[in-house]
């Protein structure tokens, strides 16, 4: 064990090593509504729920107690219904192990990378400060110059474990349409006012004639081929527990390979609709496009083809001469993983890294690379993946929200 792990804490009455927590921002209850994943100490794939992040576009409903609650499916099917958490959780079930990324996890690298910023976003660790820096983040009442200065968001990416129905069961129940069904609306509890600065801010002008829909529920039509993947379910456990209020409680969709914004949290209802439902948090929000102009803009939907480098990273400079294990994580928005590349001089020469073996091809791999540091100097350590629908990263182009960001992000490491 290294000295700081020594510290520790006692575990079941026993000295032990720390272990991973989330980096938290608590309302004025103390009652947290936002939190990071310490994704450069994760050790294996599943991120324990207390390292689990955080994240609510409106705002945090308050509970609603399991027995209390029931959720209804209507719209393009014969048979309406509604169930209890009871009855949903007697359908057969399904497990499914994914990658759950914020679409606008790092996405302040793609300034650094095209040289607009010079400030490098660092994988944010246990900042002292770090509730000051999330109000930071979410003031509504930021100027533009302050909410173009905000700092980044990083670490919003964890791996998980969920169990649930899939929502192809509830829809056959529910006999959809399926000459007519275009889209499955699914609708949270949870409703607010989005903030219009993240609009000001992405346009670059508070003239900007931004969409201001007042208070809404978050919402999102899932188009119908994604809703009726096996993989795509209505879950209640995460992580071999009951799901916890901040991340959906009682039941939330998992949408498998598409980011975090499609898997609605605290279930309320699902309307099958004859067309694609437009809901404020996917034509105004979570869009690709080049400019908040662009006629072309398409909602998000798959993430792209990802690696990241744990370690070393920038801050781990210096590091001595000898042998290392170079590491990260990988995943993909289209199924697994199937190689990850080094490069130890800038991206001139690419080496194929060990990827290790699992069978889930939703969840993140690890990988990594054993390099043996000659000469002292400094090194720029580059990754890329492949997917197995044949993408290599980086395959999402620079966009005005800065959503889906997969790019290459060099390591700067010097080596004594
Ligand atoms: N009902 C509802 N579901 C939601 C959201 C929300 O604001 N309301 N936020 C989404 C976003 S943007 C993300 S990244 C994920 C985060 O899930 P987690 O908090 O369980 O990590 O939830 C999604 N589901
Ligand atoms: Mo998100």
């Amino acid at each position: 064990m290294e000295d700081d792990e020594l510290e520790g804490e006692f575990i079941l009455g026993w000295p032990d090593r720390k272990r991973l927590t989330q980096m938290t921002s608590a309302d004025a209850e103390g009652r947290v509504v936002y939190a990071r994943s310490p994704i450069l100490e994760q050790e294996g794939l599943i991120t324990p729920t207390n390292a689990f992040f955080i994240n609510a576009q409106v705002q945090m409903p308050e509970p609603v107690y399991p027995e209390d609650w029931s959720f209804e499916i209507s719209g393009e099917v014969d048979r309406p219904f509604s169930l209890t958490l009871e009855e949903l959780k007697k359908m057969p079930a399904r497990t499914v192990r994914a990658v759950t990324e914020c679409a606008g996890n790092d996405g302040d690298y793609f300034a650094f990378l095209e040289g607009k910023s010079n400030t490098k976003p660092e994988l944010a660790r246990g900042n002292e400060d770090f509730h000051d820096f999330v109000q930071k983040y979410k003031n509504a009442n930021a100027t533009l110059e302050e909410a173009q200065a905000r700092p980044s968001g990083t670490n919003l990416c964890s791996g998980g474990e969920w169990t649930g129905t899939p929502l192809r069961a509830i829809l056959e129940r529910a006999g959809f349409r399926k000459d007519t069904a275009v889209s499955v609306r699914m609708v949270g509890f949870d409703i607010g006012t989005p903030n219009a600065m993240k609009l000001y801010r992405a346009a670059g002008s508070m003239d900007a004639d931004v969409a201001q829909p007042g208070a809404i529920p978050f919402d999102k039509a899932l188009p119908m081929d994604k809703a009726l993947d096996d993989d795509t379910i209505v879950a209640w456990a995460h992580n071999g527990d009951a799901l916890l209020h901040v991340h959906g409680a009682p039941a939330r969709v998992i949408v498998p390979g598409w980011a975090g914004n499609w898997w609605v949290k605290w279930l309320d209802k699902i309307e099958v609709a004859d067309h694609m439902v437009p809901c404020y948090h996917q034509t105004e929000y979570f869009v690709l496009g080049k400019s908040y102009d662009d006629p072309d803009k398409t909602m998000c939907m798959e993430l792209g083809c990802k690696s990241i480098i744990t370690w070393p990273r920038d801050l781990h400079s210096p590091i001595k001469t000898g042998e290392h294990l170079v590491r990260g994580f990988a995943w993909s928005g289209m199924g697994a993983i199937e190689r990850v590349e080094v490069s130890l001089d800038g991206g001139d020469t690419w080496t194929d890294a060990h990827v290790e073996y699992s069978p889930d091809k939703w969840l993140w791999k690890r990988w990594s690379f054993l390099w043996n540091i000659e000469k002292p100097g400094k090194y720029s350590i580059m990754a890329r993946a492949y997917d197995e629908a044949g993408r290599m990263q980086p395959v999402t182009e620079a966009n005005y929200l800065r959503k889906h960001f997969d790019g290459i992000v060099p390591s700067e490491v010097t080596v004594e």
